[in-house]
């Protein structure tokens, strides 16, 4: 028996208004309408606990808050992963990305990871006639093996799997090179002035942070201390491409006007938009209409920023009467983590916010934070406003929409770890998947089933190096009650053997595919 119902209760100052498992208006996208837009809203580092909508009550999120109230609020939904590659890596292939080496972390200058005889989750949307477009964070690599060259077209880059369009910030905001991707070209780049990437050592004469501390604006706290752009130590270095350099105050206003400007241009004809925000990662830089307004910081600042953008995207809807129509989700990438390695004040200025709510570990964790998301559907056309507490993992979404198009997944090579979890989706089956498996920084496994989480032994460091995150690597082997210990306070593995042996056997059938 399933025994999540607990888990919802807990969440303290959240009511629960309607449950999930009414009858949805629809069940599949039927041909007597256009099939729905999708926008896949993808947050970076944001916790569970960062939204009023979660039950935060330090910081208000009044947009994600009223999507929360018109969409599939889940409760119990997971990311693949406890870091940014290869949650995304998953999501778009449908595949577990520890089955495929390079999905770690990605520098600024990877090749392309997802090979392009892969049929992604935009393969399937463009096979269907969506126009496609990816827009924000990308950090799944770009261009061939042995490095990108920027000064040329970037190929392969996103439209050879699957986009129509990309407007794309290639790595994070705290690697090199700072600067957009459209369509395989750097965005403002004078071929006068080339770029320059080195992730092994410096390049060109532009100052570091190593080098010149007192030039920057944002100290690090850890690593962050290579080339510095726009006062900002970053990973890696790099020289050239002046005129390309993002403005990290306007990165939000760039990224959401490329994301309503797909919008606008796709209105007439059915539109997949996977949009990746830099809020909340590192380096943390709002706006000023958003610097100093959360009483938090600049990582609560930076959750102001993520909530306007989801209300720009809404508002943008709306204007076009396209929200009826659009299946909106947002979700985080992995779960949240407070000092990332640059000095802000996160920690300090927290004012009993917490992040992971009552979760253990964070970002890169194997424990419950580390992959334990936020996730919203909003389908006003195609489903009731509920709150949903099935297990449900990101995973399993390439399915569920493949199955809502009733297009068919063949070969098997085809997002191979992919389930069809419609109905859990649009909140109308509240039985949720049979279990849900999550990856930690170091490709710790970890299955949940009901009430049972198991995470398989590992002689990995218990420790994250810089940020002093638990990890969750342990030598023996751990088993949690997370029904009614969701803290993962007590390690049962050794009074319950027989949950232990059914567990690390579904893991290794799971792994053996
Ligand atoms: C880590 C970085 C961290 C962040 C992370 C990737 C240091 C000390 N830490 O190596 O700041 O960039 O990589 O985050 O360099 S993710 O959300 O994109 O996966
Ligand atoms: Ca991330």
């Amino acid at each position: 028996m399933k025994q999540f119902s607990s888990l919802w209760t807990l969440l303290p100052g959240v009511a629960l208004i309607a449950g999930c498992g009414n009858p949805s208006k629809k069940e599949t996208a039927d041909n007597s309408r256009q099939k729905p837009n999708v926008i896949y809203l993808i947050a970076d580092d944001l916790g569970i606990g960062d939204l009023s909508c979660y039950g935060a009550t330090k910081i208000s999120t009044p947009n994600i808050d009223r999507l929360a109230g018109q969409g599939v609020q889940f409760t119990n939904a997971y990311a693949t992963s406890s870091t940014s590659t290869p949650s995304r890596f998953g999501l778009l292939t449908g595949m577990y990305p520890w089955r495929q080496e390079n999905t770690g972390i990605a520098p600024g200058n990877s090749e392309l990871i997802i090979d392009t005889a892969c049929v992604t989750m935009a393969d399937m949307f463009k096979a269907e006639g969506y126009a496609t477009g990816a827009v924000g964070k990308w950090h799944l690599g770009l261009g061939p093996k042995g490095g990108t060259d920027f000064n040329h077209l970037i190929k392969p880059n996103t439209q050879d799997i699957g986009f129509d369009y990309e407007y794309i910030i290639p790595a994070t905001v705290d690697r090199v090179p700072c600067v957009f991707v459209e369509n395989g070209h750097v965005v403002g780049l004078d071929p006068n002035d080339p770029i320059t990437v080195n992730y092994n050592h410096k390049v060109g004469d532009w100052p570091t942070g190593l080098e010149n501390p007192e030039l920057v604006k944002l100290k690090p706290s850890q690593g962050h201390n290579n080339t510095i752009v726009n006062g900002i130590p970053r990973i890696g270095w790099m020289t050239g491409g002046k005129s390309a350099l993002w403005v990290d105050e306007d990165i939000a206003d760039v990224i959401t006007a490329k994301a309503k400007d797909f919008i606008v241009n796709h209105k007439n004809e059915p539109f997949f938009l996977y949009m990746g925000t830099q809020d909340v990662h590192v380096p943390r830089v709002p706006h000023a209409r958003f610097a100093g307004k959360s009483g938090m910081g600049t990582r609560g600042d930076v959750i102001l920023q993520l909530d306007w953008t989801v209300g720009e995207i809404m508002n943008t809807l709306d204007s076009l009467h396209l929200a009826d129509n659009t299946i909106f989700v947002f979700c985080s990438d992995n779960g949240p983590v407070i000092d990332d390695g640059y000095q802000d004040q996160a920690l300090e200025l927290l004012n009993g916010h917490t992040p992971m709510k009552q979760y253990r570990g964070g970002k890169y964790s194997a424990y419950e934070a580390g992959t334990r998301i936020p996730f919203i559907v909003r389908w006003p056309a195609g489903i009731q406003p509920c709150k949903q507490q099935a297990l449900f993992s990101m995973i399993d979404v390439y399915g569920s929409l493949a199955a809502l198009l009733n297009h068919p997944l063949t070969p098997a090579t085809v997002a191979p770890d992919s389930r069809d979890q419609l109905g859990t989706f649009l909140g109308k089956d509240t039985t949720g998947c049979d279990y849900v498996v999550q990856q930690n920084l170091n490709n710790t496994l970890s299955i949940i089933q009901g009430a049972w989480k198991y995470i398989e032994p590992s002689d990995k460091p218990a420790i994250e190096h810089w940020t002093k995150m638990e990890l969750g690597n342990n030598p023996q082997p751990q088993l949690y009650n997370i029904s009614i210990d969701p803290s993962e306070k007590n390690n049962v593995a050794a009074a319950h053997p027989e949950m232990v042996k059914e567990l690390s056997e579904l893991l290794e059938l799971v792994k053996t595919g």
